[in-house]
């Protein structure tokens, strides 16, 4: 890995609003500088907006208002959305900073001069949304086929870049170098594109059509072509030619892009460095789509997601995490709340929020709030020693490779790893005689230690979340080194504070009900015998607390068809609250004055507004709920066993 590194996202178009997309290219971007700079390299980080051409024009003018007023709007729109979204970008360039409209017509005199760029007639089928020519055999049943919009035919006289010189340079470079475009399957395609001749790139417009541009030097009467613009941005934003930032990270570049942009990042923005004499490069980083809902995102179908919707109903280290664990990167992923919930519970509510709340209050209760010492590592502990060693070294190399969704998996069985050793040396049995204690340190120590590298880990993904997590473990705040992710460096008699609970477990929402419904009948209607790795031992089962209670009252929960809210006595001081999935079943007059049976243990939650401190059971009979009840005679509060 180089050293210096320099990253960049597209810059967005100010014609709508951000998106879920331009969120996710952003937070990838951002983790993937963080954990660059976790591993020692110097980074540097670039993102922006791209603000000429005609949409954006036409955009302008269907808001009534001037261009330059429009883009000011909506550029702050995407320049304060980063920072809600832990993004820490180094520097926000804007297409119509007049640093880079110098840079631009520099660059285009520079190949003017070199004879590459001539006027033409020219005429030809323009997309408005992908603001370039199309060839015929690109168009399907005559339209575009990412936009789904007919072209418009042009027939006007135009500036072109003698892009066609540079086809064989260009199929050889790409043959050459293999990693130069993530994944193989992308640079197959760019493969692909340059078995047909290259054309040649128009590269301007008539002012007489667009004046919302950069100003050709050589020509007043046209404006740059959106893309020459655009992509140079890369460039300008470092002060090139010579400014300390150009110097400095230049050509240590990846660009990270959507696949919507792999042909003008894969084969114009390669000839146009190789034309301006600016080495070309390091690596194109190219990332799938997010569907919703099997469907493109987009404004007719109203399925388009905003970032911070999400960021409320998720929390925003839970939806960098979940953004990158579930897109395979390179390929398309679908999104629903529901997936984003069951990922958030699965693997941060019951794997590692689970791992750190058990193993930082057990040390705490029975060590004087202290991180326990250690007695000698035995087989169990040397096992998952060699599992994070072996592992964290795995995590770095997926990550270098651009696979942070592998990563992350490969975290979360790292964590799956410490809970199931936890369950398996069961401290909880170790804590009654004065024998057992050393033994009770060494399993509670190892927990928290292989917790610590995990927190160190997933610290660029979940920046704050990660912060909190140092702190319950007596850490401070400070970013944990890299170099000190191994075993055995967490220091006994570190004070453990009272922990936070990082990862309180979420309910799946009102809409995504149903699809949790039928989930669960799918999963009654399996009539056969759990298998081996499925039945649990007599002691996680007595950690669960049941005992009878007495259904005092019960209401319906306001815009909910389908939950009860019951106050339950359980022979306790006061009534409890406890929510359940009952109303198409029960009214609440039926369920007050039952004798049922209650989990007490729960963690309480809050479910559409209402607490709710325990479980009622029912038996699920095809998908009909009925309340399995105690005899009258049993006061409430009595145990079940
Ligand atoms: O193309 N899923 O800007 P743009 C994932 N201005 N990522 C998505 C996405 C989706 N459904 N939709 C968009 C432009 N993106 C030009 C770029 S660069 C010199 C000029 C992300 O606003 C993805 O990164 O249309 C895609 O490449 C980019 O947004 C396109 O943003």
């Amino acid at each position: 890995m180089n050293d210096v590194f320099y990253i960049t996202t597209p810059i967005y178009y100010v014609n709508s609003h951000p998106h879920i997309g331009h969120a996710y290219t952003t937070i990838a971007t951002d983790v993937l500088t963080r954990y660059m700079k976790l591993f020692g390299a110097e980074t540097y980080f670039l993102t922006g907006t791209d603000e000429h051409g005609q949409k954006i024009a036409e955009s302008a003018a269907n808001s009534g208002i001037e261009p330059q007023e429009f883009v000011d709007k909506i550029s702050q729109e995407f320049r304060e959305l980063w920072p809600h979204l832990h993004i820490e970008h180094d520097q926000f360039i804007r297409t119509t900073d007049s640093k880079h409209k110098a840079c631009v017509q520099q660059i285009l005199q520079k190949i003017y001069d070199q004879g590459e760029i001539y006027l033409k007639e020219y005429e030809g089928l323009y997309c408005i949304g992908c603001e370039r020519f199309l060839d015929e055999a690109e168009l399907e049943n005559g339209n575009c086929p990412d936009h789904q919009t007919p072209p418009e035919f042009y027939k006007e006289q135009n500036y072109f870049f003698r892009m066609s010189s540079y086809q064989e340079w260009l199929a050889e470079e790409l043959k050459q170098n293999e990693n130069w475009v993530y994944p193989g399957r992308y640079r197959n395609e760019l493969i692909q594109l340059l078995k047909d001749p290259l054309q040649d790139l128009c590269i301007s417009r008539p002012k007489s059509r667009l004046k919302w541009g950069i100003e050709m030097p050589f020509d007043n009467n046209f404006v740059t072509y959106v893309w020459f613009d655009a992509l140079l941005n890369y460039a300008s934003a470092l002060d090139w030619p010579d400014g300390e930032k150009f110097k400095k990270f230049w050509p240590h570049v990846h660009h990270t892009i959507g696949k919507d942009i792999l042909k003008t990042h894969g084969i114009y923005w390669p000839c146009m460095l190789k034309a301006a004499g600016i080495p070309v490069f390091k690596k194109l980083v190219v990332h799938g789509h997010w569907v919703v809902g099997g469907s493109k995102m987009s404004k007719s179908l109203g399925n388009v997601v905003d970032p911070l919707t999400m960021k409320d109903q998720l929390g925003v280290d839970a939806l960098r995490y979940f953004l990158l664990r579930d897109m395979s990167f390179g390929e398309d992923s679908n999104f629903t709340e529901e997936l984003a919930v069951t990922r958030y519970n699965g693997d941060l509510a019951n794997n590692f929020g689970n791992l750190m709340n058990r193993s930082i209050s057990m040390s705490r209760k029975n060590f004087q709030g202290c991180v326990p010492p250690s007695g000698k590592a035995g087989e169990q502990e040397k096992e998952l020693h060699e599992s994070f060693a072996k592992g964290v070294q795995k995590f770095r190399e997926y990550i270098v490779k651009f696979q942070p969704h592998r990563a992350l998996e490969h975290v979360a069985l790292l964590s799956s790893k410490v809970n199931k050793y936890i369950d398996t040396c069961k401290p909880w049995t170790l804590t009654k005689e004065e024998k057992d204690r050393e033994r009770l340190g060494t399993v509670l120590y190892t927990a928290l230690d292989m917790t610590r590298i995990i927190v160190g880990l997933l610290d660029p993904v979940m920046p704050k979340k990660m912060c909190e997590a140092r702190k319950n473990l007596g850490l401070g705040e400070e970013i944990l080194p890299f170099s000190s992710l191994s075993p055995g460096l967490l220091m006994p008699g570190t004070e453990l504070p009272k922990p936070s609970p990082l990862f309180p477990k979420m309910q799946v929402s009102h809409a995504d009900e149903e699809n949790v419904k039928n989930q669960k009948q799918e999963k009654s209607s399996n009539n056969s015998a759990p298998e081996e790795n499925e039945w649990i031992a007599i002691d996680e089962f007595q950690k669960m607390e049941l005992k009878v209670g007495r259904i005092k009252s019960c209401r319906k929960v306001e815009k909910s068809n389908k939950l009860l809210c019951s106050e339950v006595d359980l022979g306790e001081t006061r009534l409890r609250s406890i929510v359940s999935g009952a109303a198409e079943f029960y009214t609440p007059e039926e369920m007050t004055g039952r004798q049922v049976l209650v989990v007490t243990n729960l963690k309480p939650v809050k479910l559409m507004g209402y607490i709710s401190e325990g479980m009622i059971l029912f038996s699920d009979d095809n998908g009909k709920l009925v309340l399995i009840e105690a005899p009258e005679h049993v006061n409430p509060g009595v145990i079940v066993r």
